[in-house]
């Protein structure tokens, strides 16, 4: 065992609910999952589980930009696996074994490859201790990054060789650069809520995500739309090619998400109450 997964491991505790919680300075992290949806042919289906932290300071809630934003540069890489490590046990509790597990990465922690290398293998591991195939995993990695192309590249390398899947996160948010995406060759990109909430009030910006969702599609790259919050929202990704699907709409981040038919039924139902689906299916 590293020295850095010692330490990790001294940070996470049982909590009363049941399920594990980080300790961090002052904070108390817990993990949030967010399913996260899959379209086929009309039809909606749970993929998998983005894993999210929820920090506490005091017993109270914390943003999580505002958690983030107190980690040191020099903490950063400790912070990063702690959370993961802490996601992987939790997700093991839900019993979701067959789903994917989504889980963020700060690409400012990945700036030593050595250290990226051995944390890479030990989450390999530990994923398979929980019975959890490591080709279940989804590594979701903002692509406008401080980090130097060529490194940020050798992560993404390191994480496909153990057979986890790559996300490219939040895309359209800021200056997205498709030479960058083709080099990284993800497996999903999922398009940057924002760009959903400002298309519906802009006609031009409804455009640019279909140009968005037209290209991924010509590369061959399934694309996820963040921030759905509505069944307006649910019918344009899905009518523009949206392989998958997340938002409050859909569901919201949970300890514990309820079991799959309970959102199927909302999200059949958004996708289905319209007549020209209805045509398509009689
Ligand atoms: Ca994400």
């Amino acid at each position: 065992m590293s020295e850095t997964t010692e330490l990790i491991a001294d940070q996470l505790s049982l909590g009363n609910s049941g399920y594990w919680v980080g300790c961090f300075k002052d904070y108390k992290l817990e993990s949030h999952f967010q399913p996260i949806a899959r379209f086929d042919n009309g039809k909606a289906a749970v993929e998998g589980y983005e894993a999210l932290i929820r920090p506490f300071k005091n017993n109270t809630p914390v943003s999580p930009f505002a958690f983030f934003n107190d980690v040191t540069d020099g903490d950063r890489f400790f912070v990063d696996w702690l959370c993961r490590a802490l996601h992987l046990r939790n997700f093991a509790k839900l019993n979701r074994l067959d789903k994917k597990l989504y889980l963020n990465l700060d690409p400012a922690a990945y700036a030593n490859p050595e250290q990226s290398r051995s944390q890479i293998s030990i989450m390999k591991e530990r994923a398979e201790k929980i019975g959890l195939n490591p080709e279940m995993l989804v590594c979701e990695i903002v692509e406008s990054t401080s980090l130097k192309d060529q490194t940020l590249y050798t992560v993404i390398d390191e994480f496909r060789a153990i057979g986890s899947r790559i996300a490219i996160d939040d895309f359209g948010a800021e200056s997205s650069n498709f030479d960058r995406l083709l080099r990284m060759q993800p497996h999903i990109v999922k398009i940057d809520r924002s760009l959903l909430a400002r298309s519906r009030h802009a006609p031009q910006l409804r455009s640019l995500y279909a140009n968005i969702a037209a290209l991924l599609h010509d590369l061959g790259i399934p694309f996820a739309s963040e921030g759905i919050e509505d069944a307006d929202d649910l019918r344009f990704i899905h009518d523009l090619g949206a392989t998958y699907g997340q938002g409050f709409f859909l569901a919201r981040p949970t300890t514990t998400p309820a079991d799959d038919p309970t959102y199927l039924n909302v999200w059949q139902e958004a996708l289905i109450s319209r007549p020209e689906e209805t045509a398509i299916s009689a």
